[in-house]
């Protein structure tokens, strides 16, 4: 998460088909002077800066929102390249750009509209107005969108506080380009006069092909009244539905299958006002339906949800697809059919050269390390070692449930995944989580160097690359960077956490697991305040200062594994000892309820020691469990307060976090454990609504999981799923969890996308360039995995058997756990 996407503008060759317009300035570029026919200086008009009717804006216009006179601005969208600065807000009707840093070179601050055909042997005609509160240039620009970043027609343009209005034509003489776009570029040395801050004003935009007519849009369909879990539910779990009312009455509901006959009736009951989503709400309940079958519809209030399934089996493909993305991510190893399991998704190796990365100029090394291998991030190719952690932690966590708590392994084992490691005797589970744990091994600093066992932060592009990129086509070098103190012990803690599982499969990886596990604990210790910059570019900074958290979680795995008392000791001396909050408390988020996320980890190590057996006191390990229990009741209660009953607050302020998704689905881990430990049935019921909140039962209308629902997320930020940029990407296989609703509204995307003032649960759009909002996680997709593989084993499927380990008989183990308190 939190990384700019910023395409970078190679210095284009300009190819200035024809132009046959007229400009106050004459364009020019490539190192000749382009000659101007036509009238000369049209269009200093000299009307105040237009908020009037629509101009200019005809079913011709290319632009999809030219006059921004409904307080948005998309599809137009701010790009700014580091230490460029800026952003964008529709003011008085019109389109401003607030620069702070006008960047290093022109294109560093830009607007651009994408989504554009411009078509051969077209003539287009652009207009527009513009102003600066400072006299700055204006570089103007119909071109492609990427490399070779071809002009098609380019106005340089002087600015200043009058509002003036430009015109310019040309004829498109090469082939059609299905994704130009218009761009304005003012940065760098186009405003190196101009006082920083400064702003650009537009309007009436307009980029007319009178042979292009724009189609009317699709008629708008309103969403349902009633919001379901739209993939479905099962059997024998708790069935919550919501409808959006204001009567402050019970209205009837009707469930009906899909030949219409009805199934079930009754009444809603009124919640009232649902403060984080803004809707009120009344909440319908059919829990008693156990009938199974497909195209389930609620009706109520003369509206109909979406069709819905009630079966044992809707979470199987969904838990498999989830722990898939893991694959599908993979650096440093062909994506080959059939693992990739369409052709679309199949690429070569991408980053062979991770192999060989050397030291960045601010790690103060010089050495260069094989770290080939692991996991992709996200939407980026970045590797992290702080969200490696815990994403491979949480995914662990869900085997060693399975060996302790009685939990289904079935979807795990050997042959389960479609991974070139089924058939090895080593559970697919087990053999995806060694890829990454493979590669944050490598990150550790060899013996003989100044911070010899200490882990590299990340190792990530030099720069930001554009979205549309496969990531065997990556040219951006890439370098380690320094060492952090957080790096180091979420090294020590997964793999002294890897030592203990891998064991039984192989020894000789489990040796050296425990080995750079307590390697790297005497490195952080003899480094404890070492932390990661923020504002980094080319990658995320997963910057962190509280390492307290990190300490703890570190000696609690290396207890856990090892028994040693220095352990004990360290976790002991920390505040967190047995602990489990139920809110975070020191990271950015604090005051949200979440247990937990890369940045604050105290409670992976409280979880692993009420949960692994160890050699904590009976009454230790009890009182580590009790924090959980409690937790989760906290969690459980969060539902009752709920109109869209999901497991989640969002502190006083009412905002939605980065990644909120990811936080749901982390309180659904807990109260899963919760559950498992207590057997308090309204905790399981809490799970069962946290997904049905992630599969559609939302304000937004909206299943936040790929291929999942009647309104899958489509569109979510990644480079290689990349469809919605160019035909040439595929979209995103299914099974992968968006971070979903981010009242922060942290991108130009979904700053021009007019959601200021939104609800916390409505702060989301499904765009690829939503990064904020709609970007894609292995930290997020492991808590996704782990609670769709929970909710799999609870819908009522009969236990298999056929397992490599031995199957563990649920009720004998809660009755062994409990003797164990
Ligand atoms: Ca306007
Ligand atoms: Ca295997
Ligand atoms: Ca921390």
């Amino acid at each position: 998460m939190k990384k700019a996407i910023v395409a970078k503008f190679a210095v284009s060759s300009l190819l200035l088909l024809s132009f046959v317009g007229c400009l106050p300035v004459a364009g020019q570029g490539g190192g000749r002077t382009v000659q101007v026919s036509g009238r000369k200086q049209k269009g200093i008009l000299g009307e105040p800066f237009y908020d009037g009717p629509d101009r200019g804006i005809t079913s011709n216009n290319l632009v999809g929102n030219a006059s921004f006179n409904d307080g948005t601005s998309l599809p137009w969208t701010v790009s700014f390249t580091a230490p460029a600065d800026g952003a964008a807000e529709v003011k008085n009707k019109s389109l401003c750009v607030n620069v702070k840093n006008r960047g290093l070179n022109n294109w560093d601050a830009q607007l651009r509209h994408r989504e554009m055909v411009v078509k051969k042997g077209h003539t287009y005609v652009m207009r527009f107005k513009a102003f600066a509160s400072a006299s700055i240039r204006l570089r103007a620009k119909v071109g492609e969108q990427g490399p070779p970043y071809r002009e098609y027609w380019v106005g340089n343009l002087k600015l200043d506080e009058k509002p003036r209005t430009f015109e310019g034509t040309f004829v498109m003489t090469t082939k059609d380009d299905p994704m130009a776009e218009f761009t304005f570029h003012f940065g760098g040395n186009l405003a190196f006069k101009a006082p920083q801050p400064f702003f650009v004003c537009f309007d009436d935009v307009m980029l007319e092909d009178t042979d292009f007519v724009r189609a009317a849009p699709p008629p708008a369909e309103a969403p349902p009244l009633v919001r379901v879990n739209q993939v479905g539910y099962a059997p024998q779990l708790v069935k919550f539905a919501t409808l959006i009312s204001e009567s402050r009455e019970p209205v009837q509901w009707r469930l009906r299958d899909s030949a219409g006959q009805d199934v079930s009736t009754g009444k809603t009951a009124v919640h009232g006002v649902d403060a984080p989503s803004g809707d009120s709400t009344h909440v319908i309940d059919f829990s008693r339906v156990d009938r199974t079958g497909t195209g389930f519809v609620l009706e109520a209030a003369a509206s109909k949800s979406h069709p819905f399934d009630i079966g044992k089996n809707i979470y199987e493909t969904m838990a498999a697809d989830a722990f898939h993305f893991f694959y599908q991510n993979r650096s440093g190893i062909e994506i080959a059919m059939p693992y990739a399991k369409k052709p679309e998704w199949a690429r070569p190796a991408g980053h062979l050269s991770d192999k060989k990365v050397p030291c960045a100029e601010s790690a103060g090394c010089d050495y260069s390390l094989d770290v080939a291998g692991g996991w992709y991030d996200a939407g980026d190719h970045g590797k992290y070692i702080v969200n490696g952690g815990i994403a491979v932690w949480t995914l662990l966590n869900l085997w060693e449930r399975s060996q302790h708590l009685g939990g289904s392994h079935a979807l795990l084992d050997d042959g389960k995944f479609a991974i070139p490691e089924q058939g090895n005797k080593v559970p697919d589970l087990l053999d995806e989580v060694r890829w990454n744990l493979d590669f944050m091994l490598k990150m550790q600093v060899p013996d003989g160097q100044q911070f010899a066992g200490m882990a590299h932060h990340k190792i990530h592009d030099r720069e930001w690359t554009a979205l549309g990129l496969a990531p065997h086509d990556d040219p951006v070098p890439r370098f380690l960077q320094p060492v952090s103190t957080a790096a180091t012990l979420n090294l020590a803690a997964v793999a002294a956490q890897g030592a203990r599982i891998y064991r039984p499969y192989n020894a000789a990886f489990s040796d050296r697991c425990l080995q750079v596990a307590e390697k790297a604990f005497v490195a952080a210790q003899k480094n404890p305040k070492r932390f990661a910059p923020g504002g980094t570019v080319g990658g995320g900074p997963y910057d962190d200062v509280n390492v307290d958290d990190e300490f703890y979680w570190a000696a609690s795995e290396l207890f856990v594994t090892t028994g040693k008392d220095e352990y004990r000791n360290a976790m002991g001396r920390t505040p967190f000892f047995l602990k489990l909050s139920a809110h975070l408390q020191n990271a950015k988020e604090a005051g949200m309820a979440s247990p937990m996320n890369w940045q604050e980890t105290e409670a992976l190590g409280t979880i692993s020691l009420a949960i692994v057996p160890n050699k904590l006191s009976d009454k230790d390990r009890g009182q580590a469990r009790s924090s959980i229990v409690a937790a989760a009741r906290e969690y459980a209660a969060m539902v009752e307060r709920r109109g869209y009953r999901v497991p989640i607050e969002y502190g006083t302020k009412n905002m939605a976090a980065w990644g909120s998704n990811s936080m749901i689905l982390n309180n659904m881990i807990v109260l899963a454990l919760g559950y498992d430990l207590s057997d308090d049935k309204k905790l399981l019921d809490a799970v069962v609504q946290g997904m049905d909140y992630l599969l559609g039962r939302n304000g937004m209308d909206q299943s936040y999981v790929t291929g999942y629902g009647d309104r899958p997320v489509r569109n979510p930020h990644h480079r290689f799923w990349a469809k919605q940029v160019s035909p040439k990407f595929p979209s995103a296989p299914p099974g992968i969890v968006s971070g979903g609703p981010n009242s922060g509204l942290e991108d130009p995307y979904v700053q021009a996308a007019g959601l200021k003032g939104c609800a916390a649960e409505k702060c989301y759009v499904d765009h690829i360039e939503a990064w904020s909002a709609n970007e894609i996680t292995i930290n997020w997709n492991a808590p996704f995995a782990w609670t769709a593989a929970f909710l799999d084993e609870q819908a009522g499927k009969p236990r298999k058997s056929a397992a490599p380990t031995p199957t563990v008989n649920a009720k004998t183990t809660k009755q062994t756990k409990r003797k164990m308190q």
